[in-house]
C-alpha cells in the first residue's frame, strides 16, 4: 500500500489566524444535534477517548472547491486553478483532473497537455483568504488548541472538547458538516494520537473522508507505508535509505538505531521514533498577530514637519521590516500622534492592495499626517501601525502592485538581509543619515 501523495506539503506555513474579522467566536455554535453535550463520561471513558484526540483537518482541492461554489456546473469535471501564463504552476487541481495525472506545483503547460479538457480558472487569492479565515473560525469554535499549518489545514487537539461535543470522531464529523453547510466546500479529517499519524490519516481518506487510526492500530498501519510517509523524509533521504535496502516504515522500525544514526545522522533517531508511532509534539496554537507597529517619543517636543517626516520614514522602515519578517501584508495603516499635553489622536487609512514596503507605508503615513491639518500644539510622540494583517505568502498578490513598488520591495528585502547580518544601523536610506535633532 503506498501513499497517494507526499504527507508533507510545500505550502506556506500559516502564521496568522485572525481572519474572522475580529468577531467573537461562538463557543457553542458547534453543539447541535448529534453531539453528546452534557453526556456524563466516566473518567475511564474520557481517558480512552483522549488517546486519539488529535485531528488534522484539510480542505479538499481548496482553491478549486472555492471556485466551484460560484460555478457548480463544473462539479465533477477536471478543473485547475492557476495562472494560464507560460511559467506558472498548478495551484490546485480537482480530483477529476488528478485522474489525468495533474498535480499541484506542476507547470501549467504540462497540466494542459495532460488534460486538455480541463477548465482553467485564475486564482482569486483574496477570496481564498477570506474563506480560510472562516475555516479557522469554525476550528476556533471547537477548541482553542488550533495549530494552522497553511491556508486550508490545521491540527486541533479536541481532548478538552469531548465532554461538550462528543468523541473525537463525532467532532470530526461535526467539523465536516459545518464546513460543508456553512462554507460550501468539503474537508477531510484524520484522527489519531499524534500529529504525524493524524496527518497521514487525512491524506489517506481524501477527498471528503474521515479516518481514525486508533492507538492500537497505529504501528501495524504505519508499517505498511513507504518511508516517504515519515515526516522529514524527503526524496534525498528516500534515496539514501533505499541504497541500504530500507524502503518501508517497517524496514526503518526493524533497523537498529545505531545503524540509522550512522546513515542519517541526528535525523535517524527522529525517523526511528516516528516508525514506532512516537511523536510527542503537542498541538501548538499560534499567537494572534493583530497589528505590527513602531513609535518614538521625541527627546524634545516638536512642531517641525521635516523632523516628523523623517521620523515617519524611519518608523515605516522598522514596521515594514517586521511585517516582512512575519510574512505579513497590511491592509490598513494607522498614524498616532501624542501631543505635548498627552492627548492622543489616531488616523487610519485602508489601502486597496495590501502592503509590506516602507515606502508605501511612509506614503500613507504622510497623507495621514497631512489629513490632521493644523496641529494644536507640539508633538511628543509619533507612531505607525500596520493593521488588518494578511498572510503575505501568496506572491501573485504582489503582481498587482506596479513595477516601481515591486522594485521598492526588492530593494527593501535586500536591506532586510543586510540588516539581519550586520545590525540595525548599517544600512539606512540616505534621508535617514541626517542627524535628527530631538529624536532619539
Ligand atoms: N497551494 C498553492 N501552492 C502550492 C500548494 C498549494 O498555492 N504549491 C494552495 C492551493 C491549494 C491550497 O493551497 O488549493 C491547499 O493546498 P493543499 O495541498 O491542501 O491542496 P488542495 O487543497 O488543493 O488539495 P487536497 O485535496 O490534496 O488537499
Ligand atoms: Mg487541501
Amino acid at each position: 500500500m503506498g501513499l497517494d501523495r507526499e504527507n508533507h506539503t510545500d505550502k506556506h506555513t500559516y502564521k496568522h489566524i485572525d481572519k474572522n474579522g475580529g468577531k467573537p467566536i461562538d463557543k457553542h455554535a458547534g453543539a447541535t444535534s448529534g453531539t453528546t453535550s452534557g453526556t456524563p463520561y466516566s473518567e475511564a471513558d474520557l481517558r480512552e477517548l483522549r488517546r486519539s484526540s488529535i485531528l488534522h483537518v484539510d480542505m479538499d482541492a481548496f482553491f478549486v472547491s472555492v471556485e466551484l461554489r460560484s460555478r457548480p456546473e463544473l462539479k465533477g469535471r477536471p478543473v485547475i486553478v492557476g495562472y494560464p501564463a507560460e511559467r506558472s504552476v498548478v495551484l490546485s487541481a480537482s480530483y477529476a483532473a488528478r485522474k489525468f495525472g495533474v498535480k499541484s506545483a506542476m507547470p501549467m503547460a504540462v497540466a494542459a497537455r495532460m488534460c486538455p479538457s480541463a477548465v482553467i480558472i485564475e486564482p482569486r487569492h483574496k477570496l481564498y483568504y477570506e474563506v480560510s479565515g472562516q475555516i479557522m473560525a469554525i476550528f476556533g469554535s471547537i477548541t482553542d488548541l488550533v495549530e494552522p499549518l497553511s491556508v486550508d489545514e490545521a491540527f486541533l487537539d479536541v481532548g478538552g472538547a469531548i465532554r461538550r461535543l462528543g468523541p473525537p470522531r463525532e467532532i470530526g464529523e461535526l467539523i465536516r458538516r459545518r464546513v460543508e453547510s456553512e462554507l460550501g466546500i468539503t474537508a477531510s479529517v484524520g484522527i489519531a494520537a499524534s500529529k504525524f499519524v493524524a496527518k497521514i490519516a487525512s491524506t489517506r481518506c481524501k477527498p471528503d473522508g474521515l479516518l481514525l487510526i486508533g492507538p492500537d492500530e497505529t504501528v501495524p498501519y504505519l508499517h505498511t507505508l513507504p518511508v516517504s510517509a515519515l515526516w522529514g523524509v524527503g526524496a534525498k533521504t528516500v534515496e539514501v535509505l533505499a541504497r541500504m535496502g530500507i524502503r518501508t516504515v517497517a524496514d526503518v522500525a526493524a533497523t537498529p538505531l545505531p545503524s540509522l544514526r550512522k546513515i542519517l545522522g541526528a535525523t535517524g533517531e527522529h525517523v526511528h521514533r516516528l516508525s514506532w508511532g512516537i511523536d510527542p509534539r503537542p498541538v501548538t496554537p499560534v499567537r494572534l498577530e493583530k497589528s505590527i507597529g513602531a513609535e518614538e517619543t521625541f527627546a524634545v517636543d516638536t512642531a517641525d514637519d521635516a523632523l516628523l517626516h523623517r521620523e515617519l520614514l524611519r518608523l515605516s522602515h522598522r514596521t515594514a521590516e517586521r511585517l516582512r519578517s512575519a510574512g505579513m501584508h497590511a491592509r490598513t495603516v494607522a498614524l498616532k500622534l501624542r501631543y505635548a499635553d498627552f492627548s492622543t489622536i489616531t488616523r487610519s487609512r485602508t489601502v486597496s492592495t495590501p502592503i509590506d514596503s516602507a515606502q508605501l507605508l511612509y506614503g500613507v503615513a504622510v497623507q495621514l499626517l497631512e489629513s490632521v491639518g493644523q496641529r494644536p500644539m507640539t508633538v511628543r510622540l509619533v507612531g505607525i501601525r500596520a493593521e488588518q494583517l494578511e498572510e503575505a505568502a501568496q506572491a501573485p498578490l504582489q503582481l498587482s502592485l506596479d513595477r516601481r513598488d515591486d522594485n521598492w520591495r526588492a530593494a527593501e528585502q535586500a536591506l532586510d538581509r543586510v540588516t539581519r547580518k550586520f545590525g540595525n544601523k548599517s544600512v539606512l536610506p540616505a534621508r535617514l543619515l541626517d542627524p535628527a535633532p530631538g529624536a532619539d
